[in-house]
């Protein structure tokens, strides 16, 4: 059992993320909630994951899927109530399992208390807990632009001002600068600590420091003092895992971030590997995988960080397409691919992170345009057109990158609404939850379910994973990635073959004689098989 009273007690760790929306309604109102959860913690602690990640379930308007908050210490009626999210807490812990809280700090709601209150008047006493311009309404402050599409600024005329907002209108950007904003901010942590909370994740934690006259939307001078004053007020108990979203980190800023004496978080969720199969900045101009220039990614995050700080390793999460669709192949060799993506991340330093679903080899799924949900597609489909992009063009982008890809329900059986929910869901269920669902991957062990609970063990009883060094090999090899795991007596060999043919590698001699810890074939050949993927160890 792992001590998650002290500090790195997550380095042995492997978290799981839900989007309760999607995960398990029991109501049948088509919307996951959190008695859905408790009725799956047992599948959970099958798997052996030791922590949830979990989305948003405080009170929300439900503009940007709870990513707009509305009541920090309140949950909100769809999810269910107080009584059982502390029964989850509860339960979870039970089974060895800890409650990872989602905080978004960087922004609220328009319908939270503090921005009505502002909205009366400069005068207010929380007008300054936002950003403010003075204006005529006709010209904004600058060009800046949302994230999700439109300008950054949204006039209110009985002000006569624009406010700030790096998401929607309905996120106004929280002033971080305001130090009642940050005290608010700490009470509302201290708050979930106290309900038996063991962590947290920090949506875009590096865009709470920000300048919006200069166009800085992120890693603002003040980050670090502002990170590090949120660790010692309300990340007081070392045990507290935090994990800050952070799309700009690079390996120096995370250092900063997960510098072991604790001083701001665990870790972050860098997303360098994540940009690197498209054409430009934006995510919806894919392109294939470049895999030499993944690979020197990983090595880069693996060896460099290393000793002075903490790596996350994750594939998924409700932002992003599913990986096995993204960079494995979800038709034919979606089980082998599937596995050895797994086999890639789970050999690495780091925490990794398992989104739901991926365990199971969950697919990406195509909808018309009308049965999406998300607020970023829609907005894309409107910018991309009004700009002139082919509707079918935009629908390519939208097929392959688009948030809802994550977001559709778990996928639990083959019966009706794939043992989601007995009503109407809130965004289609995959039809191929008819093959790929949780009950059928239970009844055959040779699942993608079972190569998950393989690899959380193989962490666990394997130190070498946890802390030993890495060497990649043949790093200008575009269809193989391996890479190696050293401490003075233990060694390991991660290959991994990212494609759907055969490929020649030639094992290294030290492990002619090593033990096959794991691989997704049952047997080897002289060639590395489509998609083909092992782990050898050995000790001195
Ligand atoms: O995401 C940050 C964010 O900017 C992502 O939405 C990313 O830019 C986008 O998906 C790429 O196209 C966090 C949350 O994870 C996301 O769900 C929220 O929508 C967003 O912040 C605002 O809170
Ligand atoms: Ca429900």
């Amino acid at each position: 059992m792992l001590d998650k009273t002290k500090r790195g007690w997550w380095q042995s760790a492997v978290f799981y993320q839900i989007y309760p929306k999607s995960f398990q309604d029991t109501n049948g109102d088509g919307i996951g909630d959190l008695k859905g959860i408790i009725s799956r913690l047992d599948y959970l602690q099958k798997l052996g994951i030791d922590g949830i990640w979990l989305s948003p379930v405080c009170q929300s308007p439900q503009v940007d899927n709870g990513y707009d908050v509305s009541d920090y210490c309140a949950i909100d009626p769809m999810f269910g109530n107080m009584e059982d999210m502390e029964t989850l807490i509860v339960e979870a812990k039970k089974r060895g399992i800890s409650i990872i809280m989602d905080l978004v700090l960087n922004h609220c709601s328009d319908q939270h208390i503090w921005f009505k209150e502002a909205l009366k008047g400069k005068d207010n006493p929380y007008h300054d807990y936002f950003i403010w311009r003075d204006g005529d309404g006709a010209t904004p402050p600058n060009d800046m632009g949302s994230v999700f599409g439109g300008p950054a600024w949204t006039y209110v005329p009985q002000l006569g001002q624009w406010y700030f907002h790096q998401f929607v209108p309905q996120q106004p950007d929280l002033n971080w600068d305001n130090p009642k904003v940050r005290r608010g901010l700490y009470d509302f942590i201290r708050f979930w600590v106290d309900k038996g909370v063991e962590g947290f994740r920090l949506d875009v934690i590096d865009q709470i420091a920000k300048d919006p006259d200069q166009k800085i939307t992120a890693n603002g001078p003040r980050l670090h003092e502002f990170l590090r004053e949120l660790s010692k007020e309300a990340f007081i108990e070392e045990g507290l895992v935090t994990v800050g979203e952070a799309w700009g980190a690079n390996v120096e800023r995370a250092k900063l971030y997960s510098n072991p004496d604790g001083s701001e978080l665990s870790m972050v969720f860098q997303f360098e590997h994540m940009c690197l199969d498209q054409t430009t900045w934006q995510k919806w101009d894919f392109a294939p995988l470049p895999l030499v220039k993944l690979k020197d990614c990983y090595r880069r995050w693996q060896q460099e960080l290393g000793s002075e700080g903490w790596n996350s390793l994750f594939m998924n999460n409700h932002d992003l397409p599913r990986i096995v669709s993204r960079w494995g192949d979800d038709q034919k060799y979606r089980v082998e691919s599937a596995k050895m993506l797994a086999t890639m991340l789970h050999g690495m330093q780091g925490t990794p992170y398992i989104y739901q679903g991926e365990e199971l080899g969950m697919t990406n799924i195509k909808l018309p345009l009308e049965e999406y949900v998300d607020v970023e597609i829609h907005n894309l489909f409107r910018d991309r057109t009004t700009e002139g992009h082919s509707p079918e063009s935009v629908m390519e982008s939208i097929w392959k990158r688009g948030r809802d890809n994550a977001r559709t329900p778990m996928q639990w059986t083959a019966g009706e609404n794939a043992g989601f929910t007995t009503g109407k869901s809130w965004l289609k269920v995959n039809p191929n939850h008819t093959t790929i669902n949780a009950e059928a991957a239970l009844a055959e062990p040779d699942s993608v379910f079972y190569y998950y609970q393989k690899l959380i063990q193989i962490r666990k009883e394997y130190d070498v994973i946890r802390s030993g060094s890495f060497t990649l090999l043949c790093p200008e090899d575009e269809k193989i990635f391996a890479y190696t795991r050293d401490t003075d007596k233990a060694h390991l060999l991660v290959v991994c073959n990212f494609s759907g043919e055969e490929q020649s590698f030639e094992i290294p001699a030290a492990y002619a004689n090593a033990k096959r810890l794991i691989a997704n074939y049952p047997d080897s050949t002289d060639q590395l098989q489509p998609y083909e993927a092992m782990m050898l160890y050995y000790e001195d």
